[in-house]
Protein backbone atom coordinates (compact mmCIF):
# COMPACT_ATOMS: atom_id res chain seq x y z
CA UNK A 1 0.00 0.00 0.00
CA UNK A 2 2.86 2.42 0.88
CA UNK A 3 4.75 1.75 -2.18
CA UNK A 4 2.05 2.05 -4.03
CA UNK A 5 0.93 5.59 -2.74
CA UNK A 6 4.71 5.98 -3.30
CA UNK A 7 4.13 4.79 -6.81
CA UNK A 8 1.62 7.03 -7.41
CA UNK A 9 3.45 10.68 -5.15
CA UNK A 10 6.13 9.85 -7.96
CA UNK A 11 3.40 9.85 -10.83
CA UNK A 12 1.79 12.67 -9.66
CA UNK A 13 5.21 14.31 -9.14
CA UNK A 14 6.73 13.42 -12.32
CA UNK A 15 3.56 14.55 -14.24
CA UNK A 16 3.88 18.08 -12.36
CA UNK A 17 7.37 18.51 -12.93
CA UNK A 18 8.07 16.95 -16.81
CA UNK A 19 4.18 16.17 -18.38
CA UNK A 20 3.10 19.35 -17.61
CA UNK A 21 5.74 21.90 -18.80
CA UNK A 22 5.70 19.73 -21.95
CA UNK A 23 1.85 19.84 -22.67
CA UNK A 24 1.75 23.35 -21.16
CA UNK A 25 5.14 24.03 -23.74
CA UNK A 26 3.75 22.20 -26.64
CA UNK A 27 0.37 24.48 -26.28
CA UNK A 28 2.36 27.69 -25.68
CA UNK A 29 4.55 26.26 -28.92
CA UNK A 30 1.12 25.99 -31.27
CA UNK A 31 0.40 29.41 -30.02
CA UNK A 32 3.01 31.16 -30.74
CA UNK A 33 4.17 29.02 -33.75
CA UNK A 34 7.57 28.06 -32.04
CA UNK A 35 6.79 24.34 -31.64
CA UNK A 36 8.64 22.67 -34.39
CA UNK A 37 12.50 22.15 -34.48
CA UNK A 38 14.24 24.70 -37.39
CA UNK A 39 15.16 23.48 -40.66
CA UNK A 40 18.82 23.98 -41.36
CA UNK A 41 19.46 26.17 -44.06
CA UNK A 42 22.43 26.16 -45.95
CA UNK A 43 23.99 29.14 -47.45
CA UNK A 44 26.48 27.36 -50.00
CA UNK A 45 28.75 27.66 -53.01
CA UNK A 46 27.50 25.18 -55.85
CA UNK A 47 29.10 24.13 -59.57
CA UNK A 48 26.33 24.72 -62.19
CA UNK A 49 26.72 24.81 -65.59
CA UNK A 50 25.36 27.33 -68.18
CA UNK A 51 25.71 27.37 -71.66
CA UNK A 52 28.62 24.65 -71.71
CA UNK A 53 30.58 26.55 -68.66
CA UNK A 54 31.04 25.87 -65.27
CA UNK A 55 30.49 28.35 -62.71
CA UNK A 56 30.20 28.57 -59.01
CA UNK A 57 27.26 29.98 -57.46
CA UNK A 58 25.07 29.73 -54.62
CA UNK A 59 22.22 27.82 -53.14
CA UNK A 60 20.09 27.71 -50.26
CA UNK A 61 19.47 24.41 -49.58
CA UNK A 62 18.12 21.90 -46.70
CA UNK A 63 20.69 19.30 -45.59
CA UNK A 64 18.28 16.73 -48.27
CA UNK A 65 19.29 19.32 -51.12
CA UNK A 66 16.05 21.15 -50.96
CA UNK A 67 15.69 24.25 -52.46
CA UNK A 68 14.68 26.79 -49.88
CA UNK A 69 11.73 26.16 -47.32
CA UNK A 70 8.18 25.53 -47.82
CA UNK A 71 5.81 25.75 -44.40
CA UNK A 72 2.50 24.61 -43.80
CA UNK A 73 1.44 28.21 -42.99
CA UNK A 74 -0.20 26.09 -39.54
CA UNK A 75 3.54 25.36 -38.29
CA UNK A 76 5.04 29.13 -38.62
CA UNK A 77 8.32 29.46 -39.79
CA UNK A 78 11.38 27.94 -37.95
CA UNK A 79 14.42 27.97 -39.95
CA UNK A 80 18.17 28.30 -38.95
CA UNK A 81 20.33 29.57 -41.32
CA UNK A 82 23.98 28.28 -41.40
CA UNK A 83 26.45 30.30 -43.62
CA UNK A 84 28.98 27.98 -45.16
CA UNK A 85 30.80 30.93 -47.15
CA UNK A 86 33.18 32.68 -47.08
CA UNK A 87 32.10 36.00 -46.36
CA UNK A 88 29.58 37.27 -44.54
CA UNK A 89 25.62 36.90 -46.00
CA UNK A 90 22.19 37.86 -44.51
CA UNK A 91 18.80 35.89 -45.70
CA UNK A 92 15.67 38.26 -46.14
CA UNK A 93 11.89 36.56 -46.35
CA UNK A 94 10.69 38.60 -48.94
CA UNK A 95 6.98 39.39 -49.00
CA UNK A 96 6.61 38.25 -45.23
CA UNK A 97 4.67 39.87 -42.71
CA UNK A 98 6.85 39.00 -39.60
CA UNK A 99 8.19 41.13 -36.75
CA UNK A 100 10.51 43.53 -37.59
CA UNK A 101 14.15 42.02 -36.16
CA UNK A 102 13.02 38.39 -38.12
CA UNK A 103 13.44 40.29 -41.13
CA UNK A 104 16.91 39.95 -42.33
CA UNK A 105 18.25 42.74 -43.49
CA UNK A 106 21.67 43.41 -42.80
CA UNK A 107 22.28 47.12 -41.14
CA UNK A 108 18.80 47.19 -40.56
CA UNK A 109 17.01 44.76 -38.71
CA UNK A 110 20.56 42.81 -37.73
CA UNK A 111 23.92 42.25 -38.10
CA UNK A 112 25.11 40.00 -41.34
CA UNK A 113 25.48 36.46 -40.10
CA UNK A 114 29.70 35.99 -40.45
CA UNK A 115 31.24 32.86 -42.31
CA UNK A 116 30.37 29.46 -40.43
CA UNK A 117 28.23 31.17 -38.13
CA UNK A 118 24.58 30.59 -38.22
CA UNK A 119 21.17 32.45 -36.95
CA UNK A 120 17.68 32.13 -36.29
CA UNK A 121 14.48 33.13 -37.47
CA UNK A 122 11.25 32.14 -35.76
CA UNK A 123 7.95 33.42 -35.82
CA UNK A 124 4.04 32.74 -37.20
CA UNK A 125 2.92 32.40 -40.29
CA UNK A 126 0.47 35.21 -41.25
CA UNK A 127 0.08 34.62 -45.48
CA UNK A 128 0.33 31.78 -47.73
CA UNK A 129 1.45 31.27 -51.34
CA UNK A 130 4.32 32.02 -53.71
CA UNK A 131 7.15 34.26 -51.44
CA UNK A 132 11.05 33.99 -51.95
CA UNK A 133 13.98 34.23 -50.00
CA UNK A 134 16.92 35.84 -51.20
CA UNK A 135 20.49 37.40 -50.11
CA UNK A 136 20.16 41.31 -48.57
CA UNK A 137 24.00 41.18 -48.38
CA UNK A 138 25.68 43.16 -50.92
CA UNK A 139 25.38 41.79 -54.76
CA UNK A 140 25.06 38.03 -53.28
CA UNK A 141 21.61 38.04 -55.12
CA UNK A 142 23.08 37.91 -58.65
CA UNK A 143 24.93 35.05 -57.73
CA UNK A 144 21.28 33.13 -57.18
CA UNK A 145 21.81 33.55 -53.14
CA UNK A 146 17.85 33.04 -53.34
CA UNK A 147 15.44 29.94 -53.38
CA UNK A 148 11.26 29.57 -53.21
CA UNK A 149 9.66 30.20 -50.04
CA UNK A 150 6.12 28.84 -50.85
CA UNK A 151 3.49 28.51 -47.42
CA UNK A 152 0.93 25.88 -48.04
CA UNK A 153 -2.56 25.65 -46.76
CA UNK A 154 -5.13 22.98 -47.82
CA UNK A 155 -6.96 25.99 -49.66
CA UNK A 156 -3.33 26.81 -51.74
CA UNK A 157 -3.12 22.80 -52.14
CA UNK A 158 -6.61 22.69 -54.01
CA UNK A 159 -5.90 25.06 -56.41
CA UNK A 160 -4.79 22.80 -59.10
CA UNK A 161 -4.15 19.16 -59.80
CA UNK A 162 -0.47 19.73 -59.96
CA UNK A 163 1.94 22.84 -58.71
CA UNK A 164 5.25 23.96 -59.99
CA UNK A 165 7.44 26.67 -58.80
CA UNK A 166 9.42 28.47 -61.53
CA UNK A 167 12.40 30.40 -60.36
CA UNK A 168 13.43 32.91 -63.30
CA UNK A 169 17.40 34.65 -62.86
CA UNK A 170 19.33 36.51 -64.95
CA UNK A 171 23.04 35.28 -65.53
CA UNK A 172 26.22 37.08 -66.62
CA UNK A 173 29.71 35.48 -66.69
CA UNK A 174 30.82 38.78 -65.53
CA UNK A 175 30.88 38.66 -62.11
CA UNK A 176 28.54 41.39 -59.95
CA UNK A 177 31.24 43.54 -59.39
CA UNK A 178 32.44 43.73 -62.53
CA UNK A 179 28.64 44.57 -63.46
CA UNK A 180 28.90 46.98 -60.92
CA UNK A 181 32.07 48.70 -61.56
CA UNK A 182 31.36 48.68 -65.93
CA UNK A 183 27.75 50.54 -64.89
CA UNK A 184 29.73 52.82 -62.33
CA UNK A 185 32.59 53.35 -65.16
CA UNK A 186 29.82 54.03 -67.49
CA UNK A 187 30.20 51.19 -69.63
CA UNK A 188 27.95 48.56 -68.85
CA UNK A 189 27.49 45.32 -70.34
CA UNK A 190 27.61 47.07 -73.68
CA UNK A 191 28.01 44.68 -75.93
CA UNK A 192 24.50 46.23 -77.28
CA UNK A 193 24.20 49.28 -75.70
CA UNK A 194 25.67 51.86 -78.35
CA UNK A 195 28.33 54.47 -76.44
CA UNK A 196 25.87 57.74 -77.13
CA UNK A 197 23.09 56.34 -75.31
CA UNK A 198 24.99 57.14 -71.90
CA UNK A 199 25.08 60.95 -73.19
CA UNK A 200 21.17 60.23 -73.26
CA UNK A 201 20.50 58.86 -69.88
CA UNK A 202 22.73 61.17 -68.28
CA UNK A 203 19.90 63.70 -68.00
CA UNK A 204 17.38 60.86 -66.68
CA UNK A 205 17.04 62.45 -63.51
CA UNK A 206 15.71 65.41 -64.50
CA UNK A 207 12.99 64.56 -67.11
CA UNK A 208 11.17 62.00 -68.84
CA UNK A 209 8.36 63.13 -69.92
CA UNK A 210 9.49 63.27 -73.99
CA UNK A 211 11.58 60.62 -73.75
CA UNK A 212 9.88 58.35 -74.98
CA UNK A 213 9.02 60.17 -77.83
CA UNK A 214 12.69 61.02 -78.57
CA UNK A 215 13.49 57.19 -78.82
CA UNK A 216 13.31 55.62 -82.03
CA UNK A 217 11.09 53.45 -82.08
CA UNK A 218 11.10 49.45 -83.79
CA UNK A 219 8.68 46.46 -83.63
CA UNK A 220 9.10 45.05 -80.00
CA UNK A 221 6.37 43.02 -78.48
CA UNK A 222 4.76 44.35 -75.83
CA UNK A 223 1.78 43.57 -73.61
CA UNK A 224 -1.98 44.56 -74.40
CA UNK A 225 -5.82 43.70 -73.41
CA UNK A 226 -8.04 42.73 -75.34
CA UNK A 227 -11.28 43.93 -75.27
CA UNK A 228 -13.25 42.07 -77.03
CA UNK A 229 -12.22 38.61 -75.30
CA UNK A 230 -11.13 40.15 -72.24
CA UNK A 231 -7.55 38.84 -72.16
CA UNK A 232 -4.18 39.88 -71.63
CA UNK A 233 -2.20 39.16 -74.82
CA UNK A 234 0.90 39.40 -76.39
CA UNK A 235 1.30 42.28 -79.10
CA UNK A 236 3.78 43.35 -81.82
CA UNK A 237 3.78 47.17 -81.70
CA UNK A 238 6.11 49.90 -82.74
CA UNK A 239 7.47 50.98 -79.95
CA UNK A 240 10.83 52.00 -78.18
CA UNK A 241 12.87 48.87 -76.93
CA UNK A 242 12.55 49.03 -73.00
CA UNK A 243 16.00 51.22 -71.67
CA UNK A 244 17.95 48.99 -69.71
CA UNK A 245 20.96 49.04 -68.02
CA UNK A 246 22.57 45.13 -67.58
CA UNK A 247 22.78 43.26 -70.69
CA UNK A 248 23.38 39.48 -69.63
CA UNK A 249 24.46 36.62 -71.03
CA UNK A 250 21.79 34.21 -70.56
CA UNK A 251 18.48 34.08 -68.86
CA UNK A 252 17.58 31.31 -66.48
CA UNK A 253 14.70 29.10 -65.06
CA UNK A 254 15.17 26.96 -62.18
CA UNK A 255 18.66 27.73 -63.11
CA UNK A 256 18.88 26.02 -66.71
CA UNK A 257 19.00 27.85 -69.91
CA UNK A 258 16.45 26.74 -72.67
CA UNK A 259 19.07 24.43 -74.40
CA UNK A 260 18.60 22.01 -71.75
CA UNK A 261 15.59 23.11 -69.66
CA UNK A 262 13.19 21.21 -67.38
CA UNK A 263 10.82 19.30 -68.50
CA UNK A 264 7.50 19.08 -66.04
CA UNK A 265 5.42 15.81 -66.66
CA UNK A 266 1.79 16.47 -66.47
CA UNK A 267 -1.57 15.05 -67.02
CA UNK A 268 -3.57 15.51 -69.86
CA UNK A 269 -6.68 16.95 -69.35
CA UNK A 270 -5.29 18.13 -65.83
CA UNK A 271 -4.81 21.55 -63.96
CA UNK A 272 -1.23 23.03 -63.11
CA UNK A 273 -0.83 25.87 -60.85
CA UNK A 274 2.40 27.31 -62.33
CA UNK A 275 4.10 30.26 -59.34
CA UNK A 276 6.31 31.55 -60.86
CA UNK A 277 8.94 33.98 -58.86
CA UNK A 278 11.38 36.79 -60.88
CA UNK A 279 14.14 35.52 -58.43
CA UNK A 280 16.11 37.94 -61.15
CA UNK A 281 18.63 40.68 -60.48
CA UNK A 282 18.13 43.25 -62.62
CA UNK A 283 15.95 41.75 -65.33
CA UNK A 284 11.86 42.01 -66.06
CA UNK A 285 10.42 39.73 -67.82
CA UNK A 286 7.18 39.08 -69.73
CA UNK A 287 5.51 35.43 -69.26
CA UNK A 288 3.91 33.98 -72.35
CA UNK A 289 2.17 31.16 -71.90
CA UNK A 290 1.58 30.49 -75.60
CA UNK A 291 -0.83 28.00 -76.29
CA UNK A 292 -2.33 27.67 -73.07
CA UNK A 293 -5.22 29.90 -71.54
CA UNK A 294 -3.87 30.70 -68.27
CA UNK A 295 -5.42 32.06 -65.43
CA UNK A 296 -3.90 34.17 -62.81
CA UNK A 297 -5.13 33.88 -59.39
CA UNK A 298 -2.29 35.86 -57.73
CA UNK A 299 0.39 38.25 -57.73
CA UNK A 300 3.03 38.59 -54.84
CA UNK A 301 1.59 35.59 -53.36
CA UNK A 302 -2.04 37.28 -52.82
CA UNK A 303 -5.10 36.59 -54.50
CA UNK A 304 -6.52 38.70 -57.28
CA UNK A 305 -9.61 38.94 -59.11
CA UNK A 306 -9.12 36.27 -61.94
CA UNK A 307 -7.97 37.32 -65.03
CA UNK A 308 -7.42 35.35 -68.30
CA UNK A 309 -4.76 35.72 -71.21
CA UNK A 310 -1.46 34.09 -72.42
CA UNK A 311 0.95 37.11 -71.77
CA UNK A 312 1.87 38.33 -68.42
CA UNK A 313 4.04 41.00 -67.11
CA UNK A 314 6.12 39.94 -64.34
CA UNK A 315 9.05 42.98 -62.28
CA UNK A 316 12.17 42.06 -60.64
CA UNK A 317 11.00 40.37 -56.99
CA UNK A 318 6.84 39.58 -58.23
CA UNK A 319 5.69 36.76 -58.71
CA UNK A 320 2.68 35.35 -60.81
CA UNK A 321 0.22 32.47 -59.83
CA UNK A 322 -1.11 31.03 -63.55
CA UNK A 323 -3.38 28.37 -64.01
CA UNK A 324 -3.65 26.25 -67.06
CA UNK A 325 -5.46 23.30 -68.23
CA UNK A 326 -3.38 20.63 -69.97
CA UNK A 327 -5.67 20.00 -73.34
CA UNK A 328 -7.27 16.50 -73.16
CA UNK A 329 -5.04 15.48 -76.27
CA UNK A 330 -1.85 16.11 -74.54
CA UNK A 331 1.38 17.22 -75.86
CA UNK A 332 4.59 19.71 -74.82
CA UNK A 333 3.64 23.41 -74.08
CA UNK A 334 6.94 25.61 -73.32
CA UNK A 335 5.96 28.25 -70.57
CA UNK A 336 8.57 31.13 -71.50
CA UNK A 337 9.90 34.55 -70.31
CA UNK A 338 11.54 36.87 -72.45
CA UNK A 339 13.37 39.61 -70.56
CA UNK A 340 12.28 43.34 -70.83
CA UNK A 341 14.24 45.15 -73.52
CA UNK A 342 16.22 41.73 -74.63
CA UNK A 343 15.66 39.22 -77.06
CA UNK A 344 16.53 36.47 -74.77
CA UNK A 345 14.07 33.68 -73.37
CA UNK A 346 13.93 30.98 -71.06
CA UNK A 347 10.86 28.70 -69.61
CA UNK A 348 10.43 25.61 -68.88
CA UNK A 349 8.40 23.48 -70.64
CA UNK A 350 4.73 21.10 -69.41
CA UNK A 351 5.07 18.21 -71.13
CA UNK A 352 2.61 14.82 -71.28
CA UNK A 353 4.32 11.33 -71.46
CA UNK A 354 5.19 10.42 -74.85
CA UNK A 355 4.94 13.34 -76.04
CA UNK A 356 7.83 14.94 -78.69
CA UNK A 357 9.66 18.13 -77.20
CA UNK A 358 10.29 20.65 -79.64
CA UNK A 359 13.71 22.29 -79.30
CA UNK A 360 13.39 25.84 -78.25
CA UNK A 361 15.97 28.63 -79.41
CA UNK A 362 17.57 30.92 -76.42
CA UNK A 363 16.45 33.68 -78.58
CA UNK A 364 13.30 35.34 -79.29
CA UNK A 365 13.29 37.31 -83.10
CA UNK A 366 12.05 40.24 -81.77
CA UNK A 367 13.08 42.77 -78.72
CA UNK A 368 10.50 43.66 -75.80
CA UNK A 369 8.83 47.38 -74.93
CA UNK A 370 8.99 48.37 -71.09
CA UNK A 371 6.54 47.12 -68.49
CA UNK A 372 3.97 49.03 -68.13
CA UNK A 373 0.40 49.65 -66.47
CA UNK A 374 -1.75 47.60 -68.78
CA UNK A 375 -1.72 44.34 -66.19
CA UNK A 376 -2.19 46.68 -63.41
CA UNK A 377 -4.51 48.57 -64.20
CA UNK A 378 -6.67 45.50 -64.38
CA UNK A 379 -6.09 43.54 -61.49
CA UNK A 380 -8.13 44.03 -58.72
CA UNK A 381 -7.42 42.74 -54.86
CA UNK A 382 -10.05 39.76 -54.30
CA UNK A 383 -9.30 40.81 -50.08
CA UNK A 384 -8.99 44.38 -50.52
CA UNK A 385 -8.36 46.56 -47.53
CA UNK A 386 -10.81 48.02 -45.31
CA UNK A 387 -12.52 51.33 -46.68
CA UNK A 388 -11.20 53.96 -44.92
CA UNK A 389 -9.10 57.48 -46.04
CA UNK A 390 -5.25 57.85 -45.95
CA UNK A 391 -4.05 59.53 -42.88
CA UNK A 392 -0.87 60.43 -43.82
CA UNK A 393 0.51 60.30 -47.31
CA UNK A 394 3.91 60.01 -48.01
CA UNK A 395 5.97 60.38 -51.19
CA UNK A 396 8.69 58.75 -52.67
CA UNK A 397 9.96 60.40 -55.97
CA UNK A 398 12.30 58.04 -57.44
CA UNK A 399 14.81 59.46 -59.40
CA UNK A 400 19.23 59.41 -60.43
CA UNK A 401 21.44 59.60 -62.99
CA UNK A 402 23.75 57.11 -65.48
CA UNK A 403 26.75 59.08 -65.38
CA UNK A 404 27.14 59.31 -62.33
CA UNK A 405 25.52 56.19 -61.48
CA UNK A 406 23.21 57.05 -58.54
CA UNK A 407 20.24 56.20 -57.89
CA UNK A 408 17.50 57.95 -55.70
CA UNK A 409 14.72 58.68 -53.34
CA UNK A 410 13.19 61.87 -52.32
CA UNK A 411 16.76 63.09 -54.34
CA UNK A 412 18.86 61.26 -51.66
CA UNK A 413 20.78 58.00 -52.13
CA UNK A 414 21.46 55.71 -49.69
CA UNK A 415 23.26 55.49 -46.94
CA UNK A 416 21.82 57.82 -45.47
CA UNK A 417 19.64 58.74 -41.93
CA UNK A 418 16.63 59.98 -43.72
CA UNK A 419 13.29 58.07 -43.18
CA UNK A 420 9.76 57.91 -44.27
CA UNK A 421 8.26 58.30 -40.66
CA UNK A 422 5.08 57.29 -39.63
CA UNK A 423 2.53 55.85 -36.45
CA UNK A 424 1.16 52.63 -35.43
CA UNK A 425 -2.66 52.92 -36.40
CA UNK A 426 -2.45 55.48 -39.55
CA UNK A 427 -4.01 53.91 -42.88
CA UNK A 428 -0.67 55.00 -44.94
CA UNK A 429 -0.44 56.21 -48.36
CA UNK A 430 2.59 56.17 -50.36
CA UNK A 431 3.16 58.26 -53.80
CA UNK A 432 5.79 57.39 -56.41
CA UNK A 433 6.56 59.51 -58.62
CA UNK A 434 9.63 59.09 -61.19
CA UNK A 435 11.71 60.83 -63.14
CA UNK A 436 13.79 58.31 -65.05
CA UNK A 437 13.39 56.06 -67.93
CA UNK A 438 13.87 53.17 -66.50
CA UNK A 439 11.13 51.82 -64.76
CA UNK A 440 11.46 50.74 -60.89
CA UNK A 441 10.44 47.74 -58.55
CA UNK A 442 9.26 48.89 -55.34
CA UNK A 443 9.57 46.74 -52.58
CA UNK A 444 8.21 47.49 -48.83
CA UNK A 445 9.44 45.06 -46.32
CA UNK A 446 7.13 43.93 -44.01
CA UNK A 447 3.65 44.38 -44.83
CA UNK A 448 1.04 43.89 -47.87
CA UNK A 449 0.32 47.13 -49.71
CA UNK A 450 -2.58 48.08 -52.14
CA UNK A 451 -2.63 49.63 -54.99
CA UNK A 452 -4.71 52.30 -55.20
CA UNK A 453 -4.46 54.89 -57.70
CA UNK A 454 -2.97 54.40 -61.17
CA UNK A 455 -1.93 58.14 -63.35
CA UNK A 456 -5.00 59.75 -61.92
CA UNK A 457 -7.03 57.48 -61.67
CA UNK A 458 -9.23 55.49 -57.93
CA UNK A 459 -8.66 51.64 -58.51
CA UNK A 460 -9.05 48.79 -55.82
CA UNK A 461 -5.72 47.05 -57.37
CA UNK A 462 -3.81 44.46 -56.52
CA UNK A 463 -2.75 43.67 -52.57
CA UNK A 464 1.63 43.50 -53.20
CA UNK A 465 4.54 43.65 -51.60
CA UNK A 466 6.17 45.05 -54.81
CA UNK A 467 4.96 47.17 -57.57
CA UNK A 468 6.02 47.87 -60.53
CA UNK A 469 6.56 51.92 -61.22
CA UNK A 470 7.07 52.05 -64.86
CA UNK A 471 8.78 54.92 -66.87
CA UNK A 472 6.60 58.37 -66.63
CA UNK A 473 3.81 57.28 -64.36
CA UNK A 474 2.16 57.80 -61.11
CA UNK A 475 1.22 55.51 -58.53
CA UNK A 476 0.13 55.30 -55.19
CA UNK A 477 -0.36 52.10 -52.17
CA UNK A 478 -2.01 52.20 -49.32
CA UNK A 479 -1.50 49.66 -45.84
CA UNK A 480 -2.37 49.95 -42.35
CA UNK A 481 0.35 50.48 -40.19
CA UNK A 482 -0.12 47.61 -37.86
CA UNK A 483 3.62 46.03 -37.62
CA UNK A 484 6.14 48.54 -36.04
CA UNK A 485 9.83 48.84 -36.78
CA UNK A 486 11.76 49.83 -39.09
CA UNK A 487 11.07 48.77 -42.88
CA UNK A 488 13.31 48.69 -45.94
CA UNK A 489 11.52 50.57 -48.89
CA UNK A 490 13.75 50.01 -51.78
CA UNK A 491 13.88 49.67 -55.83
CA UNK A 492 14.76 45.56 -56.05
CA UNK A 493 16.98 46.13 -59.03
CA UNK A 494 20.35 44.91 -57.39
CA UNK A 495 22.49 47.62 -58.92
CA UNK A 496 19.86 50.10 -58.13
CA UNK A 497 19.86 48.76 -54.49
CA UNK A 498 23.05 48.77 -54.00
CA UNK A 499 23.84 52.42 -55.35
CA UNK A 500 21.29 54.25 -53.08
CA UNK A 501 17.62 53.59 -54.14
CA UNK A 502 16.98 52.44 -50.84
CA UNK A 503 14.90 53.94 -47.83
CA UNK A 504 13.29 52.85 -44.74
CA UNK A 505 9.94 53.61 -43.74
CA UNK A 506 9.73 54.07 -39.55
CA UNK A 507 7.38 53.53 -36.68
CA UNK A 508 7.42 56.08 -33.84
CA UNK A 509 9.18 54.19 -31.34
CA UNK A 510 10.45 51.68 -33.29
CA UNK A 511 13.58 50.03 -31.65
CA UNK A 512 16.63 50.87 -34.14
CA UNK A 513 19.52 49.37 -32.67
CA UNK A 514 20.47 47.40 -35.99
CA UNK A 515 19.48 50.50 -38.34
CA UNK A 516 22.93 51.52 -38.75
CA UNK A 517 23.48 53.33 -42.48
CA UNK A 518 27.34 54.05 -41.32
CA UNK A 519 28.18 50.83 -40.70
CA UNK A 520 26.52 49.64 -43.91
CA UNK A 521 29.40 52.92 -45.66
CA UNK A 522 32.01 51.69 -44.31
CA UNK A 523 31.25 48.08 -44.97
CA UNK A 524 29.96 48.64 -49.09
CA UNK A 525 31.12 51.82 -49.65
CA UNK A 526 28.52 54.96 -50.10
CA UNK A 527 27.30 55.83 -54.26
CA UNK A 528 28.08 59.05 -53.57
CU1 LIG B 1 15.42 51.00 -59.74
Amino acid sequence: MRRHRHTWSRMKKSFRNILLPTIACFLLGLASGSASEPVRLFVKEVPLKVLGKQVTVIAIEQADGTQGYSPEKNDGFHVEVVNQLKVPTCLHWHGLILPNLMDGVPFVTQNPIPPGKSFRYDFPLKQSGTYWMHSHYGLQEQLYNSAPLIIWTPEERAKADQQVVVCLSDFSFSSPEQILKGLQSGMPNTKENPPDKKAETKDSGKMSGNMGASSPTAEVIAQKWDDQKQRLIRAVVRAPEADIDVKYDALLANRRTLDDPEIISVRAGESVLLRLIAASSNQNFYVDTGGLEAELLAVDGKAVRPIKGSFFQLGVAQRLDLKVIIPKEGGAYPILAQGEGTKLLCGVVLSTKGASVPKLSRTASTSTAALDNTQEKKLQARDPLSDRPIDRSLSAALGGTMAPYVWTINGAAYPNRNSLDIRKGERVGITFTISTKMGHPMHLHGHDFQVVEIDGEKVSGALRDTLMVPPGSKMTVAFDADNGGVWPLHCHLLYHLDTGMFTVVKYDGADVKYWQPEAQAKEFGSPN
